[in-house]
């Protein structure tokens, strides 16, 4: 399966990773030694070199709880960014916003895939993708971010993120953005606890119905924590099998900080995949 965003095509016939390249005030942090854009280029060029093939810029932190950024600020971080990459790379770039002005012009700004926590569900942000005729990443997410982890609760996770999903190609149709354009995503951590994640990661390949690309964002993730009993920046090896489990179950995209490490985990996976026949 190719997929096409904005011209530049992406074979998902094999596992891709997209590399999240997060632009909030703290999240480069030096001492003043290299201004924010120049340590949010540098890391995105490392990411490129390491295998990712989209880089997800994102200026809005969405953790539970996270104060919200105005649409202002959010263009400040973000757009100079997307129009230094797109200047000096060919890369697949991916805006990591809910906010319609914000989509608008990040891709004027050369993004070619929007990536929206909240599936197209604000005023006016089904129709802004429709005219733009961008790709787009609808991810589930029970509740708003400030109250998601409150009080997750489902009959049957599987069954309802595959309603929402359901609900929300038909919202897409309606539009008129074409399904050939959308990607769609479980949401892990997103108003889930720990067994509805797992419950969605062990069934993952139950998405693959829609026939659509499935992205898996599990990077660094609390669920880790209650597993694991580690800090964030101590749970890559749960990451990374947690990526392993993802793509062999049918995610063609997964979300990942760590780059470098998924792009060696995916190349052990696609030589034991590719190799066939006895000797
Ligand atoms: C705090 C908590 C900071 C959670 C950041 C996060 C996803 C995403 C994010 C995902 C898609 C993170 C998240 N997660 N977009 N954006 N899928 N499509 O862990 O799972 O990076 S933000």
């Amino acid at each position: 399966m190719v997929f096409d965003f904005c011209g530049t095509k992406l074979n998902l016939n094999s596992p891709q990773i997209m590399g999240v390249l997060n632009i909030t005030p703290d999240s480069f942090s030096d001492g003043g030694q290299f201004n924010h854009l120049d340590k949010a280029l540098q890391q995105a060029q490392a990411m490129i070199a390491a295998g990712a093939s989209i880089i997800d810029v994102g200026g809005e932190s969405t953790r539970p709880g996270a104060v919200k950024v105005s649409e202002q600020d959010e263009l400040a971080r973000v757009l100079p960014v997307i129009e230094k990459l797109r200047q000096c790379s060919d890369i697949i770039i991916s805006i990591d916003t809910s906010k319609p002005e914000v989509m608008r012009q990040a891709v004027a700004a050369g993004a070619n895939l929007i990536n929206d926590i909240n599936a197209l569900r604000s005023e006016g942000a089904l129709e802004l993708v429709a005219e733009l005729s961008v790709p787009v990443c609808l991810m589930h997410m029970q509740n708003k971010p400030e109250t998601m982890q409150k009080k997750p609760d489902y009959d049957d996770v599987v069954e309802e993120v595959n309603a929402f999903f359901l609900e929300r190609l038909s919202a897409c149709k309606e539009a008129g953005i074409k399904a050939d354009r959308i990607i769609l995503d479980p949401g892990f951590g997103f108003g889930k606890t720990l067994q509805h994640n797992l419950l969605l990661l062990k069934n993952l390949a139950s998405f693959k119905k829609f026939n659509l690309p499935i992205l898996a964002g599990l990077s660094r993730k609390s669920m880790f924590a209650e597993i694991v009993n580690k800090p964030v920046d101590q749970r890559l090896y749960a990451s990374l099998s947690a990526a392993l489990i993802a793509v062999s179950n049918g995610a063609a995209i997964v979300r990942v900080h760590d780059v470098e490490q998924t792009a060696d985990m995916l190349k052990v996976y696609n030589a034991v995949r590719q190799v066939n026949s006895r000797c």
